[in-house]
């Protein structure tokens, strides 16, 4: 069964009014299939997004499930009185059992939510007005959910930015290197192992109880986030899968990554890749508008953060790549190797530029 076709079988699991018109696949996202379908209703045409979650990645879907209904009806509630108040959140439509996902006859499991009409979405920021949006986007996030008990959710990912187990686990990689890959990647390595103790500090602080636990969201690069079509305003933030427990630095540092990066995640030519000082002050600029209610510790580290996140996709991509990409798709053998090192460019960068950024 092709991908469409089991999206298209799943989708009469959902509790959507009309017919399905249409369905077609949307390729973005490392790790779950996702699917875009329109149905019509009367007169009315609605779009929804379906997908299929990765299990290996998410041995406990209906965890994810909770966590997102959780998290979405909490914001749905803060930000009812809100302009565009429809397009400030992802709205799961149920199953039409009452239970937030449907699973297929090869025990999958399937979510759907109403598509969110009118934005754009990015792949890395165009100019410095975006940055300052996101970066009030992901404070408005974070402040929404402020009052949200982040340690009621459930650990979906256990660990998921503890740096000691990703270098634990590049260790390993390199220790079976089942696709001798291990000589090409010497330079990497090198910079990864040199910088592998400064990259725990936040995991550690964290743990040890010096930074606040919050709501997480653990995915906050740009491409999660929906922008206005009409006003650029940053209106909701997508991809929920990670919410867990932790602390706000593991997001601040991921849309640093992705805000103030001058190349895409897979550029070839990883000398593109450069730290942006301007999209970086536009940036925070928003981000702190928004972010009032940070503890001063966490104001502290947020500079940290930024490289930390960028360190943790370098070892994170480079042990896949070793591993002989089972975890991330990829389009080509040295896809996740050109990832890390993109990622690794941009850690020098910022190393470079660290007294302006
Ligand atoms: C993955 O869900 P997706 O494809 O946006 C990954 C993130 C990485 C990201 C890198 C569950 O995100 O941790 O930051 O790729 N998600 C998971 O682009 O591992
Ligand atoms: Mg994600």
């Amino acid at each position: 069964m092709d991908n469409e076709t089991a999206a298209m079988d799943i989708i009469g699991a959902f509790d959507i009014p009309g017919r399905c018109i249409g369905i077609k696949a949307n390729k973005q996202g490392h790790i779950n299939s996702t699917f875009i379908s329109t149905f019509r209703d009367g007169d009315v045409e609605r779009k929804y997004t379906h997908q299929r979650i990765n299990s290996t990645v998410f041995p406990h879907p209906e965890e994810v499930m909770e966590n997102i209904l959780r998290v979405t009806e909490h914001l749905a509630g803060k930000t009812a009185g809100m302009p565009d108040a429809g397009r400030r959140t992802l709205r799961v439509i149920p199953a039409r059992d009452g239970k937030p996902y449907a699973i297929d006859s090869e025990g999958m499991y399937w979510r759907t939510y109403s598509f969110i009409d009118g934005v754009v979405a990015y792949g890395r920021v165009p100019d410095e007005g975006i940055a300052y949006s996101l970066g009030k986007g992901i404070g408005t996030f974070q402040s929404l959910l402020s009052d949200f008990d982040g340690s009621s959710l459930h650990a979906v990912i256990p660990h998921f930015h503890d740096m000691g187990m990703r270098y634990r686990q590049l260790r390993a990689a390199l220790a079976s290197d089942p696709m001798n890959r291990k000589e090409g990647v010497k330079e990497e390595l090198d910079f990864l192992l040199e910088n592998e103790q400064r990259g725990c500090v936040i995991w550690d602080s964290w743990e040890e109880g010096l930074l606040p636990t919050r709501v997480t969201h653990n995915d906050t690069k740009i491409s999660n986030v929906l922008f206005s079509e009409t006003t650029g305003e940053a209106l909701a933030v997508i991809d929920l899968d990670t919410i867990m427990p932790g602390t706000v630095l593991f997001d601040t540092g991921d849309m640093i990554r992705t805000a103030c990066s001058t190349a895409d995640e897979d550029e070839k030519d990883a000398f593109l890749m450069d730290f942006s000082i301007p999209c970086c002050k536009a940036l925070t600029e928003g981000y702190m508008e928004a972010a009032s209610f940070l503890g001063k510790e966490e104001r502290g580290m947020i500079k940290e953060s930024g490289r930390t996140i960028t360190q943790i996709m370098a070892v994170r991509f480079l042990t896949d790549y070793l591993n002989g990409d089972v975890y991330y798709r990829t389009d080509y053998s040295t896809h996740n190797l050109v990832r890390a090192r993109t990622q690794i460019a941009l850690m020098k960068a910022m190393d470079r530029k660290w007294d302006q950024f």
